[in-house]
């Protein structure tokens, strides 16, 4: 038996974050699909506070949410590809970003899970998300290659799903949010991201990413129009 396991579902961009870290570290794992919609007497037991995935079980003791996962992956097997640099300031920094990620970052899921007026207004808002996130992160790059210098970092990681993600919500929303001529530094960076040694192979492929969040979308608003039309009855 595997002395690492992760549950996950193929489609999160929560889990590929804690795949990336593992395939980078070079950590072997046992992967166990969860059925989100029937949820796993494991599952239960190993996040019983947000019963969500993804979840690392590590010599039977569990840890959930992506980035305190990535945290604890870093600092369990620290030889192999550091994900966070070495000094105080950089490494705070690096904290902030993760930070704002964490807290921000889901705004953008509204664009796919909403239409008309408030899908216009979640675009807004993540145009906005996209034009601090410009100036000031990605505005950090400079000359750099990602977050970690050479390597991708846990910041990397952190925004890596923006990309990949984005561009299938995008597609299946009917919306354009990020413009590469007005944000030039993010849309270099996730081409680079995506075509990262370990990250290329890794990443999950754009049609079905498009496929699922297709359906997922249909899903979302016909329940919505069908909760809409109760409360009017
Ligand atoms: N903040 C969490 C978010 C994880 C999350 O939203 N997971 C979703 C799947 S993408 C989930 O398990 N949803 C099940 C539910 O909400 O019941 C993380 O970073 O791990």
């Amino acid at each position: 038996m595997a002395d690492v396991k992760l549950l996950g579902t193929w489609p999160s961009p929560f889990s590929y974050r804690v795949i990336l870290a593992l395939k980078l570290k070079g950590i072997d794992y046992e992967y166990i699909e969860q059925d989100l919609s029937n949820k796993s007497p494991l599952l239960l037991q190993s996040n019983p506070v947000h019963k969500k995935i993804p979840v690392l079980i590590h010599g039977g003791n569990p840890i959930s949410e992506s980035m305190t996962i990535l945290q604890y992956i870093d600092e369990s097997w620290p030889e192999t590809h550091p994900l966070l640099p070495a000094d105080p300031h950089e490494r705070t920094v690096a904290r902030f970003w993760i930070k704002f990620a964490e807290e921000k970052l889901n705004s953008a899921s509204m664009v796919f899970r909403t239409s008309g007026e408030e899908q216009g207004k979640a675009v807004r808002e993540t145009v906005e998300l996209m034009e601090i996130l410009e100036e000031h992160a990605f505005g950090l790059l400079k000359e750099k290659e990602f977050f970690g210098g050479e390597k991708v970092n846990m910041v990397d990681l952190a925004y890596g799903v923006m990309g990949r993600w984005f561009d299938a919500i995008e597609e299946c929303s009917g919306v354009r949010v990020i413009d590469p001529l007005k944000f030039p530094l993010f849309c270099g960076w996730a081409e680079r991201f995506n075509e990262a040694p370990v990250i290329r192979d890794n990443l999950p492929g754009r049609k079905e990413l498009v496929d699922f969040y297709k359906r997922r979308r249909e899903m979302l608003l016909a329940a919505a129009a069908a909760a809409a039309a109760a409360k009017s009855n």
